[in-house]
């Protein structure tokens, strides 16, 4: 902390799932892990993040019979993408990542578990309305910067930083210690691209130093 502010890191969905063997597996998704852990003690606050369904969620395939994975479908006005069961909340591939190190994580958030609404953001539910509280955590810890790095690149890790960049504070997303599912292809581009426009600056961990 210095008389700017305090700096937080998020780290995004690094659970098993999403992992190298896991349903929604993001490829060498696990090589982020020890890129994390390297960095992880040099923040004020560290958040992790954690995608936390129900069974019954909308956002998964088997749950609207007749219709393919992978495709979309229109729930309330908003868009959703038909993924494979992921994270079900108590299940194995919703834990955590066994090499991430959470000794310094501060607060964990978890996500989308309204079986009605995803939330691809730490920040908001993908109504784009209802917060998960994070908003106001950091800024009653007076943080100015957020950092986000972890899983994926073109989906929460985007939509964080993008909402994270909207509600004031100054955003970096670390390229190195995010990968992406590139779905559809050029999908992880295109985010990158957005992010920058949105004023989004996407930087390599051994730069943080210079940020922080
Ligand atoms: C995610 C798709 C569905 C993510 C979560 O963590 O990027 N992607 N749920
Ligand atoms: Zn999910």
């Amino acid at each position: 902390m210095n008389e700017t502010g305090g700096s937080a890191l998020i780290i995004v969905d690094v659970q098993l799932d999403f992992c190298p063997g896991g349903s929604l597996e993001v490829k060498e998704g696990d090589k982020i892990i020890p890129v994390i852990n390297n960095i992880s003690e040099s923040f004020y606050k560290v958040v992790a993040t954690q995608d936390w369904h129900p069974a019954d969620h909308i956002s998964f395939a088997k749950n609207h019979p007749g219709k393919e994975l992978f495709s979309t479908v229109e729930i309330d006005g908003i868009e959703q993408t038909l993924w494979p069961e992921h994270c079900v909340q108590g299940s194995r591939g919703a834990e955590f990542h066994p090499d991430l190190n959470l000794n310094p994580v501060d607060l964990i958030i978890r996500k989308g578990n309204n079986k009605r609404i995803d939330s691809y953001s730490a920040f908001f539910e993908n109504d784009h309305k209802t917060p998960t509280g994070l908003e106001y955590y950091l800024k009653g810890f007076n943080i100015k910067r957020i950092f986000v790095c972890g899983l994926a690149t073109d989906y929460c890790v985007f939509y964080t930083a993008m909402d994270a960049q909207y509600l004031g504070f100054q955003t970096f997303v670390i390229e190195d210690a995010s990968k992406g599912v590139d779905f559809p292809e050029g999908n992880i581009k295109a985010s990158i691209e957005k992010m920058k426009k949105g004023g989004v600056r996407l930087i390599k961990s051994e730069d943080i130093k210079d940020f922080i």
